[in-house]
């Protein structure tokens, strides 16, 4: 059996802006309603490839429209190669650089692309990729913002546990004063006991003084990892956190492609890293990273993106976390769902991604 060609005709892109069953409330940003871009890949062959990407605010998903459609238009014509496009992509961006938006609309398409050439072979793209379809740990990043009320805190840890039996949830700190973050910590660690994995991030809050006050106090406190304390392209200074502080440094959110990785790999920056499907290069960019955190022995940890992410969680040799949230589950026919702690693949082919389009026609807004 040989796996059908496919032919890119031309790209759908709608922008909705969703509700959030628990708002993002972190030190640097705060998220209510979040936009999504949602790609639809349609080839000449009748198969069509979806993904969303995160604009996260209308303006955000109003300056990547038109490059997503710009793109597939300069790839009309051509085949569904994923190697062969991102390279044909990133060319035709030379003079934008091959960072931020473009990187970001590349991996849209890039993401879309995998999920038709799943489709059109009927399996997973995890089983494209060579990875199995078992349970891949997750851990629930929903909520667990900066609030000041810890009782609400405390509530809410015990029913993010409690949604999927999870055994980890992520914990957002940056409050004003080191003392408020111990008692939020605290808090949350009275209210889940001791077996809860609890990692902790600062979304680039602190410089690298506070972080280095604040990680010597967390390294008190049965931290799983910090993630994200300062500045996310200040590596020296990750560098000196994680040479200074017991608890593991976590970043990576914001690698934009896979050699940003090597990068905080030779400045010794990480000791976990977290890679973002549309930062890193989408699928085709993931599985570049995957081979250097497999070369270096890094626990790498998906972020966002649980969708698309538990495909290429399944086909990475050191694969650690996968973040779990429900942000798109609003749009989607078949939201992601996790049981025991732990996503397993879907059963269906692609990425397994369907739009439910009475909740698309209710949350779209104009482009
Ligand atoms: C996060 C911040 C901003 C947007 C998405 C996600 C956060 C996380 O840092 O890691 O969940
Ligand atoms: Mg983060």
């Amino acid at each position: 059996m040989s796996m059908p060609e496919l032919t890119i005709r031309d790209v759908k892109v709608r922008s909705v802006v969703v509700p959030m069953a628990h708002p993002l409330v972190t030190r640097v940003i705060t998220i209510e309603q979040l936009a999504l871009l949602l790609i639809d890949l349609r080839t000449e062959e009748g198969i069509t490839g979806r993904a969303y990407l995160f604009g996260f605010s209308e303006r955000g998903n109003s300056y990547l429209a038109p490059l997503v459609r710009d793109l597939a238009e300069i790839c009309h014509g051509d085949k569904v190669v994923p190697i062969d496009l991102y390279t044909k992509m990133q060319k035709s961006l030379t003079l934008f650089g091959h960072e931020g938006l473009t990187l970001m609309v590349l991996s849209g398409i890039d993401m879309a692309c995998w999920d038709a050439l799943g489709q059109a072979a009927e399996v997973p793209v995890a089983s494209l990729l060579g990875g199995g379809t078992g349970p891949i740990p997750a851990y629930n990043s929903n909520g667990m913002g900066l609030t000041d009320d810890l009782g609400v805190l405390a509530d809410e840890a015990r029913r993010l546990i409690a949604e999927g039996d999870f055994r980890a949830i992520k914990v957002r700190l940056g409050r004003d004063t080191l003392a408020e973050d111990i008692s939020a910590f605290r808090a949350v660690r009275g209210a889940v006991g001791d077996e809860i994995l609890l990692p902790v991030d600062f979304n680039q809050g602190l410089d690298v003084a506070e972080a280095l006050k604040r990680g010597h106090a967390l390294d008190e406190e049965d931290v799983y990892w910090i993630e994200e304390p300062i500045v996310y392209d200040n590596l020296t200074g990750c560098a000196e956190l994680a040479a200074a502080l017991n608890t593991p440094i976590q970043i990576g959110e914001n690698f934009w492609g896979p050699k940003a990785l090597s990068a905080a790999i030779e400045a010794k920056a990480l000791a976990y890293a977290m890679p973002d499907l549309e930062r890193i290069g989408g699928i085709t960019g993931w599985l570049c990273a995957a081979a250097i955190a497999n070369e270096a022995a890094i626990p790498l940890s998906s972020h966002i993106f649980p969708e698309a992410s538990v495909h290429v969680m399944a086909a990475t040799p050191t694969a650690h976390w996968l973040e779990y949230v429900d942000w798109a589950a609003p749009v989607l026919t078949h939201p992601l769902v996790a049981r025991d702690g732990h996503v397993r693949v879907p059963d269906r082919p692609g990425l397994g991604i369907d739009w439910n389009e009475d909740a698309v026609a209710r949350y779209q807004v104009t482009l």
